[in-house]
């Protein structure tokens, strides 16, 4: 049995496990009950979850947010304006330093187009999408000094392969010790 046959297969069990839950709740549905034993137990549940939810699930979600990786970006990246046009990319800025927040402020002259940013290894880094009449914000720390490719991630029109754009990343000035 191939994958897709057991997954049809299992699809298939579901949905009719699916169905006969709606036609028994439908059937059900139409019989009289008295509510009010099921409905004080299901309060008093939802009670306990909500209870377990604000003594758990709050301290957690505060303890998670102490990484938020925004708040501890620059309040002054090196800011690079990237235009998309049918078929190429303009950029008033290619030199970047490794290790130090840079903020592409991207928006499309034409069409919409996709600014992905690959590194040497061809591994995409980063990615925005480019919309005429918007400017996208994509914020980005390079790790790695080397030569980053721009490449155009939503297909444009006939040279939408061509759209390429080339990012210098350098590595940054040595301290020697000598600042003052
Ligand atoms: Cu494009």
């Amino acid at each position: 049995m191939t994958v897709q046959s057991l997954a049809t297969l299992l699809t298939i069990i579901a949905v009719a496990a699916l169905a006969a839950v709606f036609l028994r709740v439908r059937r059900l549905a139409h019989e009289g009950h008295d509510y009010a034993p099921v409905q004080g137990r299901a309060y008093r549940i939802r009670a306990v979850f909500f209870g377990v939810l604000v003594v758990i699930g709050l301290p957690i979600s505060i303890w998670l947010f102490r990484e938020n990786p925004y708040g501890a970006f620059a309040a002054t990246p090196q800011v690079i304006n990237a235009v998309g046009y049918q078929w190429y990319w303009e950029l008033d800025e290619t030199e970047v330093t490794a290790g130090e927040p840079v903020e592409f402020h991207v928006t499309s002259a034409d069409v919409n187009h996709g600014l992905g940013i690959y590194d040497e290894a061809g591994v995409l880094v980063a990615q925005t999408q480019a919309m005429p009449g918007y400017t996208n914000r994509l914020r980005h720390t390079f790790a790695e000094p080397g030569t980053y490719q721009i490449l155009c991630l939503e297909y444009c029109g006939l040279a939408h392969h061509a759209m390429t754009a080339e990012l210098h990343v350098t590595a940054p000035i040595a301290d020697g010790g000598d600042d003052g």
